[in-house]
């Protein structure tokens, strides 16, 4: 049985989200969107009660390779999923509206490198022409705001935006994927750390069309999450509770029409900061999921 109290390779999450849907097949299905730069497969699990094509929400885990408590908490959150389907009302109503997709390993090249080479490795892979750096930050290759401040254009940066927008196979695979669907109604994108629930804009101070309502909802999130543990978070805009950010997943998904667009940063607040110790998967992955039912609630009653 799979070991939600320890970390994991890439491997042993593939095999995670195999015997998943071998074990939930009227539930649970698997979905390939594209391949990373290396050549691995995007794998994507569809939670859907119903063949007909629903509104959906997206979520997203392990972008950044060495959060590694992201794709930790995203299988609790997957298993919580087939647990809870007809047993919580809340769960069970916000299925038989709403489908669910979850990409664990949004960057497998690089989770891979983070247990082969280099645990503390945030980027991509990709070769970069003319220069002996190595990756793309996946988080700054989107294509609003891209280019912009709070990004880099020099290839040994941790921020470096890529030689164009949605260069990163990785992150096109996620456009094209938002795009044929069509009717995505959230989108988060799972990061660590800092302990913050963050909403659009990255890349401007200027508030979006919807701040009051995603700023409410952040509080209601948020509230929720620190009922468990106590565990204190922040929100607000990009912009405005971390810094200035462009390029990023959440700026372009809501400019995609995706109104209830977020980015949590999980624990901790820096005391070990990326290397966050196991004992604490299971507590997170408790924590973020109360947030995440405010989020997918609020969605359904909004669709
Ligand atoms: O800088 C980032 O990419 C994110 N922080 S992290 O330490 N996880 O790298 C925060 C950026 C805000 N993200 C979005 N608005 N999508
Ligand atoms: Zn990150």
């Amino acid at each position: 049985d799979y070991d939600y109290t320890n970390y994991h390779t890439l491997s042993e999450i593939n095999s995670f989200m195999d015997m998943l849907v071998q074990e939930n097949p009227s539930l649970v299905s698997k979905i390939v969107i594209g391949k990373s730069y290396e050549g691995r497969d995007l794998n994507v699990l569809k939670f859907s009660t119903g063949d007909t094509k629903r509104p959906g929400i997206w979520i997203d885990t392990g972008i950044h390779a060495r959060e590694w408590i992201t794709p930790a908490s995203g299988t609790w959150f997957a298993k919580k999923i087939v647990t809870d389907y007809g047993r919580d009302p809340a769960l069970t109503a916000i299925l038989d509206k709403i489908d669910i997709f979850l990409e664990l390993v949004t960057n497998p090249d690089g989770y891979e490198y983070t247990h082969t080479s280099n645990r503390m490795w945030r980027k991509t892979r990709r070769i970069n022409s003319g220069s002996s750096c190595i990756g793309v930050d996946p988080n700054r290759n989107w294509g609003t705001g891209y280019g912009g401040a709070g990004s880099s254009s020099n290839p040994c940066s941790e921020t470096y935006r890529g030689p164009s927008a949605y260069s990163e196979p990785e992150v096109k695979a996620i456009v094209d994927f938002t795009k044929s669907h069509g009717n995505l109604k959230a989108f988060l994108t799972i990061h660590s750390y800092s302990q913050m629930l963050l909403y659009p804009y990255g890349d401007t101070g200027a508030p979006c069309v919807d701040d009051a309502e995603l700023d409410e909802l952040s509080l209601k999130a948020t509230t929720a999450l620190e009922s468990l543990y106590g565990t204190k978070y922040t929100y607000g805009s990009t912009f405005k509770a971390i810094y200035q950010a462009s390029g990023v997943t959440t700026d372009w998904a809501y400019d995609e029409g995706i109104k209830y667009s977020y980015t949590f940063e999980l624990r901790d607040d820096g005391r070990y900061g990326f290397i966050l110790p196991a004992n604490q998967i299971i507590p997170t992955a408790q924590e973020t999921w109360l947030a995440l039912m405010v989020i997918m609630e609020h969605t359904k009653n909004n669709l």
